[in-house]
């Protein structure tokens, strides 16, 4: 399971239904282009906490469709309502994902008991692997070393998508469980987070620039770090511009330019402006190889 994993975009009409041709054009440039080891399905990218069960099955079944065994899939499936997250992640299982994650449970305080008591439930409901999807600053779920060792004691939960810039922690955590998954998810922290010997990184701009994330862990792997330090500065440079117009709806624009429909986005998310197209083009003509 190590490597690096896209975190898929989806592709949508414009009534908000889901545009399969779309998502196998989006699924496709990832693996033949963008050549990434595998994709997390529906996180935050695929627009998840937008949609309806039913379209998160079709998400699922429709990726895993055209992927065959080409890559690995993880399957995000953290909802706040736990009877979701059991019900997809045995769906997804049935559907050969290789592991599911599922993302802290947010908008209420919940107690770290709680928050074990969730991904407990999870696993009990399915016999499959699971990864922790640790984004605090959307969701406001702060664990510490300590938390973290309690969900590893299961030895189902073989890891977690460290989306944080903590990088204290990070080590802490690679330190004390050498033999649990460490995925970076924040693109841009990409080397100082490989630099910690993480097992692979899950990104939204790989969607787009897979090729060079895979560039900056691989020189940080072998130890040729002024190199990957030259990668992620453009690496940077492409991200600050996407950042600043707008990540998804750029993302999404990127993907246009190169042929792939990527549709548009669930509301209330709103589409790039006709300046902000036009900046997207740009910024694919600048970065995207
Ligand atoms: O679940 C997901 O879609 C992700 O993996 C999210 C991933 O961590 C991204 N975070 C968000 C909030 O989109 C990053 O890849 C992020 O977009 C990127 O580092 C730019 O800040």
């Amino acid at each position: 399971m190590n490597g690096l994993y896209t975190a898929l975009m989806c592709s949508f009409h414009d009534d908000g239904r889901v545009n399969e041709q779309g998502l196998r054009e989006i699924v496709r440039y990832n693996l033949d282009v963008q050549q990434v080891d595998g994709l997390y399905v529906n996180g935050s990218t695929g627009e998840n906490f937008l949609i309806s069960t039913e379209q998160k099955k079709q998400i699922f079944r429709v990726v895993k469709d055209e992927v065959e065994d080409e890559a690995k899939l993880i399957a995000q499936v953290g909802s706040l309502n736990i009877d979701e997250a059991t019900d997809l992640a045995q769906y997804a299982t049935d559907l050969g994902y290789n592991a599911i994650s599922a993302v802290t449970p947010f908008y209420y305080k919940f107690d770290f008991d709680e928050i074990k008591d969730y991904y407990f439930t999870i696993l009990d409901s399915v016999d499959n692997d699971l990864i922790i999807y640790s984004i605090p600053a959307l969701t406001g779920v702060n664990m510490n070393l300590e938390q973290f060792g309690e969900l590893f004691a299961h030895d189902r939960i073989i890891g977690v998508k460290f989306t944080a810039p903590d990088f204290f922690l990070l080590e802490r955590i690679r330190h004390q469980f050498p033999d649990k998954l460490i995925y970076s998810g924040f693109d841009e922290m990409l080397l100082p987070a490989s630099v910690l010997n993480i097992d692979g990184a899950i990104g939204s701009t790989f969607n787009i620039n897979g090729k060079r994330a895979r560039q900056i862990f691989e020189l940080a792997q072998n130890g040729q770090l002024n190199e990957a330090r030259d990668v992620q500065k453009v690496t940077n440079d492409l991200i600050t511009d996407v950042l600043s117009n707008g990540l998804y709806p750029t993302i999404k624009e990127i993907l246009k330019v190169q042929g792939v429909d990527a549709g548009t986005l669930r509301k209330p998310m709103k589409p790039l402006t006709a300046d902000g197209a036009k900046e997207a083009e740009r910024i694919a003509n600048t970065f995207i190889t």
